[in-house]
């Protein structure tokens, strides 16, 4: 059934400090000038902008060596996760739909941790929704990078790696069998064990092409409603394929088409169980003259129920010459 018009409350947070690729801060102010808000207004839908949380130093460095220190980085992505966590767990107490729109997919801790926050008093569990190239479980151990955007999800699944520095009273946790991650076709060794070891079901390229969107979106839709689940969708631009996407600083060849991304849309907003949502990963300043930002807005316009036909699908009624002589 489809979801009514709602209040949907923009969330940016400008920040790439989970990335090694500089630029993914300037993402939400490229998602607005690319007309989000206008594409949500359009379909009836009543718009909240909270404008960014950021962080008071800009990302540039002094130290011509790297663009800030790793200890700075974290300290901001664990901040921003905190302060989001608040403002997400605010805006659904409210009964609003919080649209977060990064910065890089470190930012999903915070917005992750309001949905569980939320759900755990209601005894609602979370079903989180991981469109994406890679799988973003890496502990610090088993990350190749140390970045923080390729470990979100194993922090909010509880891994016992991390240790009380990434942990707050902000933090939500999340049960690992309730994440899909749909997408992936660059999964890092010791990730993968640990992926395996957990339950997390993993809808790579090769189960897309052999089974199809379709079955698979099916299966996904129907586990998360019958648990009667808040579905958080977390969107990671580099899910796409970099023919469609250019604008991210960690592509990887043989991604979704253009269809099977708003296939996946246009079946999350029919289902009516989305709950929260993230947009991430768009590098403004790698982008191609907006190509991957207008993708993103119109993904989020099928998300939100535009259609090719438009909503009155069925008998039309024509007016004939005849009939407007009347
Ligand atoms: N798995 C690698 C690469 C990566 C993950 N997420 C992104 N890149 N964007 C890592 O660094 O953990
Ligand atoms: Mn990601
Ligand atoms: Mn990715």
């Amino acid at each position: 059934m489809p979801a009514k018009p709602r209040r949907i409350d923009l969330i940016g947070i400008a920040t790439a400090a989970g990335a090694s690729v500089r630029g993914c801060g300037m993402g939400p102010e490229a998602l607005r000038v690319a007309g989000l808000p206008e594409a949500l207004v359009e379909l009836g839908h009543d718009i909240a902008d909270h404008g960014d949380l950021r962080r008071p130093h800009p990302e540039i460095s002094t130290d011509p060596a790297s663009w800030r220190l790793p200890e700075q980085r974290k300290a901001d992505v664990l901040e921003l996760a905190a302060r989001s966590s608040e403002l997400g767990a605010t805006v659904l107490s409210q009964g609003n739909f919080p649209l977060y729109i990064g910065g890089d997919h470190s930012i999903a801790i915070g917005t992750v941790s309001a949905a569980a926050r939320h759900c755990e008093p209601l005894g609602r569990p979370v079903h989180v929704l991981w469109i994406d190239a890679h799988a973003d479980f890496n502990t610090l151990l088993t990350s190749p990078t140390g970045n923080l955007h390729g470990m979100p999800l194993a922090l909010l699944c509880g891994e016992p790696e991390f240790d009380d520095s990434f942990r707050g009273p902000w933090l939500g946790r999340i049960d690992p069998r309730n994440v899909t991650i749909i997408g992936a076709r660059s999964v890092d060794r010791d990730e993968r064990r640990l992926l395996r070891a957990r339950g997390v079901d993993i809808i790579d390229m090769r189960r897309i092409d052999e089974n199809g969107m379709v079955a698979l979106m099916r299966g996904v839709l129907a586990k998360a409603r019958d648990a009667g689940a808040h579905l958080h969708v977390s969107l990671d631009l580099d899910a796409m394929d970099p023919s469609i996407a250019p604008g991210g600083g960690t592509l990887v060849p043989g991604g979704l088409s253009y269809r099977e991304a708003h296939l996946i849309m246009e079946m999350l907003y029919e289902s009516g169980v989305v709950g929260s949502l993230d947009l991430v990963e768009l590098n403004p300043f790698l982008d191609h003259g907006g190509r991957s930002a207008t993708l993103l807005v119109d993904l989020v316009a099928s998300l939100f129920g535009r259609t090719i036909m438009g909503e009155e699908a069925g008998p039309v009624e024509f007016v004939t010459e005849d009939a407007q002589a009347d």
